[in-house]
């Protein structure tokens, strides 16, 4: 596996919720520090169509999960040269949560104790070793079916049913966590609110469906040209939220500015209908930690300013 250098980014303030994660196939960090049994190991997986990062210390693993890599599952020898298997797992848990990615132990060590502990500091599984292949197999079969459902569930928590977009609810928990991100980096960063103008017109006069139609087609407009380096989110109704991974005020005034230009020339088909739509944007400037709601509520008077002030327009 390659080791991609982008510790703060979004994929791994998501965490579990990384879409890379859900849709490919189950991806094995194996870490082992002798290196005929890793190899061994690192076999039986491949033969399963599992991919595999293989890595020789605790360090290395921690290095891999520092990078943002997906990572489904890990597996470990109790005694690394480095740490001990139930600090691995420790460190595992700090970096991407309680339980967000099973960890399951091996040892051939003729001390059954070792696996126990392991299994009560919360390892997912132990193996003894010498396993049988097939004993393995099901074991990481095991494991990694339940992560995938796991997977499943936690990224329709987070996502909006009618736009595919991230919803109000992930919004509210990785937003404080990318805001925290950008002030220890020393960034200013800043939150817009983004508003449908005259929604309610649009759904009285073509019906609901049609607005629905138009909200899908604006949610997918919204993500191509936010892309993933940001935080969208669909707040509610005719509403869209964006968190900027660190971005001065006057580059995510441009950028919004753009945004509003670009929706009002799309051409939205519907029907027999072809719609346009324009929107108002609230935009507030992140400098200093504060209550989320606080950065909310400041982007939505600014949004309340440019409905006032005629629609169709940025305010910051
Ligand atoms: P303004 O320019 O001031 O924002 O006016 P507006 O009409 O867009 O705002 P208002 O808040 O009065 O109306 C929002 C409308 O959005 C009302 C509601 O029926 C509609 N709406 C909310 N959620 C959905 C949805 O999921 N689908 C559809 N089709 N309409 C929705
Ligand atoms: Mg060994
Ligand atoms: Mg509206
Ligand atoms: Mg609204």
């Amino acid at each position: 596996c390659v080791i991609k250098h982008q510790p703060e980014s979004i994929n791994l303030l998501i965490g579990a919720v990384d879409r890379a994660l859900t849709n490919g196939k189950t991806t094995v960090l194996l870490a082992d520090s002798d290196a005929a049994s890793r190899s061994e190991l690192a076999g039986i997986l491949r033969r399963k169509r599992i991919s595999v990062c293989e890595v020789a210390s605790a360090a290395d693993a921690l290095q891999v999960l520092d990078s943002g890599e997906a990572v489904d599952l890990v597996v470990t020898d109790l005694d690394l040269s480095d740490m001990s298997g139930a600090a691995l797992l420790a460190e595992v848990e700090r970096r991407r949560g309680d339980g967000a990615v099973p960890v399951i132990g091996l040892s051939d060590s003729g001390d059954r104790r070792a696996g126990a502990r392991f299994l009560e500091a919360g390892g997912t599984d132990f193996i003894q070793k010498p396993f049988l292949e097939a004993e393995f197999n099901g074991r990481i079969a095991q494991a990694a079916g339940v992560q995938k459902r796991l997977q499943t569930l936690q990224r329709q928590a987070a996502s909006d049913y009618l736009t595919d977009l991230y919803n109000r609810r992930h919004f509210f928990v990785a937003g404080p966590r990318l805001v925290e991100q950008c002030l220890r980096r020393g960034e200013p960063t800043a939150i817009a609110v983004l508003d449908i103008d005259h929604f309610k017109r649009l759904n009285d006069t073509y019906g609901h469906e049609i607005g629905d139609i138009v909200l899908k087609h604006v949610a997918k407009r919204l993500s191509v040209l936010v892309g993933e380096d940001h935080l969208l989110a669909r707040l509610g109704g005719e509403e869209f939220g964006i968190l900027f991974n660190g971005c001065d005020v006057r580059r995510a005034f441009a950028f919004c500015d753009a945004l509003r230009l670009e929706l009002a020339k799309s051409r939205i088909v519907a029907d027999d209908e072809e719609l346009t739509i324009t929107v108002s944007i609230g935009l507030a400037t992140i400098e200093t930690s504060e209550a989320f709601e606080n950065y909310l509520h400041a982007a939505d008077q600014f949004l309340y300013m440019a409905k006032h002030a005629g629609r169709n327009r940025v305010i910051s």
